[in-house]
């Protein structure tokens, strides 16, 4: 039957692309941080553009969140996290928080996130993570969300994770 050859002819082009370098990226233990939006900022007018202060986790968040996650490189290549994006935020970075003269800052990382060749990276609270700006809603602990992240090898892998507090 015709359509048998065809389903023959993809799954040989699948295991053609499949070579023994191909990336393999998988997304381990992803969670987002539980947030309650302050409804300020809905003209979303957030000062995004100098590195802010932020995942003190006592004061109100302002309508951002955080997505962390181990992700793994079973590949013999290295990949990159180049962009996220999730239908609760209005835009989705990719950060970096670091101590600066004992004040916790975070900025966006310039490439996107490495992920090592038979090796992994985490996102955790403190260092690497997924910034969610211009929540359009409260994440509560309990529920999921949808996150879309975009590799430079890997393509896009679309995760649910749970949301907790931190
Ligand atoms: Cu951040």
């Amino acid at each position: 039957m015709r359509l048998f050859a065809l389903l023959t002819l993809l799954c040989a082009a699948l295991l053609a692309g499949c070579g023994a370098s191909a990336p393999q990226v998988t997304v381990n233990d992803p969670w987002v941080r539980a947030a309650v939006t302050t409804g300020m900022n809905a003209q979303g007018g957030m000062a995004e553009a100098t590195p802010m202060m932020g995942h003190g986790g006592m004061m109100s968040s302002g309508g951002t969140s955080a997505a962390y996650m181990v992700l793994v490189n079973r590949g013999g290549t290295a990949d990159r996290l180049v962009s996220a994006s999730t239908d609760v935020a209005e835009m989705v970075e990719l950060h970096e928080s670091k101590m600066v003269d004992n004040v916790m800052q975070m900025a966006p990382v310039a490439g996107g996130i490495s992920v090592p060749a038979n090796g992994q990276v985490e996102l955790k609270p403190g260092g690497l993570h997924v910034m969610l700006i211009g929540l359009k809603r409260d994440l509560a602990a309990g529920e999921t969300v949808r996150l879309n992240l975009t590799f430079e090898r890997a393509g896009t892998i679309s995760i649910d994770a749970p949301v907790r507090m931190p």
